[in-house]
């Protein structure tokens, strides 16, 4: 099936080592994120054949993630070190929403990181080619669209490259308003309408495109053979051209902390599909990956489930 090849920022993440506000955090604990890398390496804890195309500093942080990413099976051959540009970080501080849930606030500390200065030429690069001639699938969700202009760009002409080779485009919208915020987030429309296969969830639709109606979502999206569009707990509906949609509930579990469960529903998804599982089989497996993630305060979920 080929391998499956995400591309991506991986970020350093800094939580406070006790659940205190940020103001009153002293020590932190340190772990690792960034929405592509955690979906490669959930893949690679499932058994999948995983690669992941990026930049990373010339620091120390940038040994750990390499050693962290190697360790799960990871193909980290086309990962460059930038001289000067440093490894991207986020503070995740402890929140509560409105509700009473958990909802941690991510501060970015990226602008300038080296994942920022990606850029079309990075695909000329052999170690980067060589990944990509070997890929099935790859996926790219819409952050590393918002990195900088030339990561931007750098997205054009990866997915261009994909369309070229008969690749399988898979696109995780992951819309982050902070990075959208002073600029057009064309980029972002762009690689969506770039996907063959497109995972967004409802909120993003109607934040990005103005509507989660599944009938113009068709409309808008000729290119892509398939639409998951997710709907909160209630699970993801299945959108596939001349066929009806379909509903796959979602499992109901007590929320931790919601960060990363959608990287960890995607690396579920393609996994099963790697496997040639049906797709509704895949949303479902999906779905427990997902499930896995949100009961934990991690970004990744602790324990995979057997696929
Ligand atoms: O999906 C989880 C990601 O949001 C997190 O790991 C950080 O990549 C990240 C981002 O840009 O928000």
């Amino acid at each position: 099936a080929g391998a499956v090849v995400c591309v991506g920022e991986a970020l350093v993440v800094l939580t406070p080592a006790e659940d205190v506000p940020l103001a009153d955090a002293g020590t932190f604990t340190r772990t690792v994120g960034g929405a592509e890398l955690n979906v490669a390496l959930t893949l690679g804890r499932l058994g999948v054949d995983v690669a992941w195309v990026s930049r990373l500093g010339d620091d120390g942080f940038a040994d750990h993630v390499r050693d962290l990413a190697s360790a799960a099976g990871i193909d980290v051959s086309a990962v460059a070190t930038d001289p000067v540009r440093p490894t991207g970080l986020y503070v995740k501080a402890p929140g509560t929403a409105a509700d009473g849930s958990r909802r941690s606030r991510m501060h970015y500390y990226r602008s300038g990181s080296a994942a920022s200065a990606l850029r079309p030429a990075d695909l000329e690069d052999p170690a980067v080619a060589r990944v990509l001639d070997r890929a099935g699938v790859v996926h790219v969700s819409g952050i590393t669209a918002g990195l900088s202009d030339s990561a931007a760009a750098f997205c054009t002409a990866l997915a261009a490259r994909a369309h070229a080779a008969g690749t399988t485009l898979s696109v995780d919208l992951n819309h982050r308003p902070v990075l959208w915020r002073d600029c057009d987030d064309t980029p972002l429309r762009a690689l969506a309408a770039a996907a063959d296969e497109l995972l967004l969830g409802a909120d993003e639709a109607r934040a990005v495109f103005g509507t989660d109606d599944p009938a113009r979502l068709r409309e808008r999206f000729p290119r892509a053979r398939r639409i998951l569009l997710k709907q909160e707990e209630h699970g993801v509906l299945v959108l596939e051209p001349g066929a009806p949609d379909r509903h796959v509930p979602a499992l109901p579990v007590e929320v931790v902390e919601p960060v990363g469960a959608g990287d960890a529903f995607a690396a579920g998804y393609l996994a099963a599909r790697q496997r040639d599982l049906p797709v509704d089989d895949a949303v479902a497996f999906g779905h427990r990956c997902a499930a896995a993630a949100l009961v934990v305060r991690a970004d990744r979920p602790l324990d995979v489930p057997a696929l």
